[in-house]
């Protein structure tokens, strides 16, 4: 008999959840009154300026949902970060639908007037920036500038063993330099004393006018190019919802069972042997389940989906609203709010509970969980200057043995890290290693000196890498 990940029940409940929150978004980008359609969709429901970007979001939306099945099924303390962080009407409606939200906001409550202020505040005056911005809950990443997201979320995990950060990267984004390196964090994370990483690659496609470079290469070239990073991609691609979800929950399946054996096996024996962690490819339409066609051209499935697929004023043809609404209708709303206007509880019930929700897990609610560092007196560290340019003081061989003692008295709240890009040596840095090493999980030889599995100082040649471990 074939086994399959989600019973029929699970895949139409997750497929409705999906629905919903492409619903949000689509709203968020539109509307300014009318949030349920309760009457016929008016030039008047809609915003003046539509600003926004819907390619990503349904993608993202799919992601979320599915992550929020892992969430509980195997228990996950688990964040989100979104790559492609203009897909802000993703991470917004998510948090909405699963309550953290509401909980942050409550003027945004779980009703048809929290609906309307929801959508009225994005991308508008006085209201929400586009991105996963700062004041979004669970967000630590606002994917602005592309290319950081890996990096940010290796900084996130770096000393928070129990924590997995899910991390969407964008098929345009794996174009930079940030990110481009970023997939080398492998080799410097500790199965033993940090968290996992699960990149998530985005492959739709397109950027914002142009394809993508990892989507115009062969299928083989690009598992080729993700196995010599170190990493075990698992595709999920195509576009047919139902067999999609089911893809999508056993690749996360897989993928989940995997990081948990890597761990447990590593913390058992404390292998130092460095891990095959696993990544997820997936391969969807930009902009899927959008207008496909606008104007006599293609828009799902193309760069057109990018931003706003549908233009919509006094101006624009008026089939362009009828349009907006058959797309709203698609989702079906009335199976999934209440005439009330909130969530359906088959549905809410999706979601995790209290602060294994996303947006409410404490590593992604900045201050939470900061911890002052234990810090020596400085003043023990003086060092006699008897004439200014007195020659023999350099100022780093000073700072050196400062650093040490912070490494040391905050070793074990494991809260200080030196990041830097090969230079704490050539910088007169070298009294940390009396106290650390550097965290390197690669192949060493005889001769390397101060390398170790686990240590304070993170050297890697990108200062895209440090600055983004460092943030992150
Ligand atoms: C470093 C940087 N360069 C350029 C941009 C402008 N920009 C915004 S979105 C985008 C395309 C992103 O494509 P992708 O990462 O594939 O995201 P998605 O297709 O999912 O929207 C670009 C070039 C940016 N935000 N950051």
């Amino acid at each position: 008999m074939k086994t399959t990940t989600l019973t029929p029940d699970l895949l139409h409940r997750l497929d409705a959840y999906w629905r919903a929150a492409n619903y949000l978004a689509v709203g968020q980008i539109y509307l300014y009154d009318n949030p349920l359609l309760k009457r016929p969709l008016a030039l008047t429901d809609v915003k003046h300026m539509l600003l926004g970007h819907w390619g990503t979001t349904p993608g993202q939306n799919f992601i979320y949902a599915h992550l929020n099945r892992v969430i509980t099924k195997y228990d996950l303390d688990m964040i989100y970060v979104s790559g492609p962080g203009h897909g802000g009407p993703a991470v917004v409606g998510n948090t909405y639908l699963e309550g953290t939200y509401s909980e942050i906001y409550p003027n945004i409550s779980q009703d048809e007037a929290g609906l309307r202020k929801l959508f009225l505040q994005f991308s508008f005056p006085g209201g929400i920036p586009s991105h996963a911005s700062p004041e979004c809950p669970g967000s630590i990443h606002e994917g602005g500038e592309l290319g950081y997201s890996l990096s940010h979320s290796f900084g996130a995990v770096f000393d928070n063993p129990d924590l997995i950060v899910a991390c969407v990267v964008g098929d345009g984004e794996s174009e930079t330099g940030p990110l481009a390196t970023a997939w080398h964090s492998n080799k410097f994370l500790d199965p033993v004393t940090d968290g996992a990483v699960l990149p998530i690659l985005h492959l739709n496609g397109y950027k914002i006018s142009n394809p993508t470079v990892p989507a115009r290469v062969t299928h083989e070239e690009l598992e080729q190019l993700l196995r010599g990073y170190g990493w075990t991609p698992i595709f999920v691609e195509g576009h047919e919802p139902a067999l999609m979800h089911e893809a999508m929950a056993t690749a996360l399946d897989t993928a989940v069972e995997a990081i948990k054996r890597i761990q447990t096996d590593a913390r058992k024996t404390g292998s130092a042997m460095r891990p095959r962690w696993p990544m997820i490819v997936l391969n969807s339409p930009k902009g899927w389940t959008g207008p496909k066609v606008v104007d006599g051209q293609q828009v799902e499935g193309t760069f057109r989906a990018h931003q706003v697929p549908l233009s919509i004023s006094a101006t624009t043809p008026p089939e362009h609203l009828r349009q907006l609404e058959d797309w709203l209708k698609s989702y079906r709303p009335q199976e999934l709010f209440d005439d009330a206007g909130r969530l359906k509880p088959e549905l809410a019930s999706l979601a995790p509970k209290g602060r294994r929700r996303m947006g409410a897990n404490p590593h992604a609610n900045g201050g939470i969980l900061l911890r002052d560092l234990r810090m020596p007196d400085f003043r023990d560290y003086a060092a006699n200057v008897p004439v200014p340019g007195a020659p023999g003081i350099g100022d780093t061989h000073v700072l050196g043995p400062f650093l040490r003692d912070v490494a040391k008295l905050n070793d074990r709240q494991r809260n200080f890290r030196v990041f830097g890009p090969d230079e704490t040596l050539s910088n007169g840095l070298e009294a940390l290693f009396q106290t650390t090493q550097r965290q390197w999980d690669a192949a060493t030889v005889p001769n390397d000196e101060f390398l170790a599995p686990t240590g304070r100082v993170m050297e890697m040649l990108s200062e895209h890498q440090c600055e983004g471990w460092l943030e992150g």
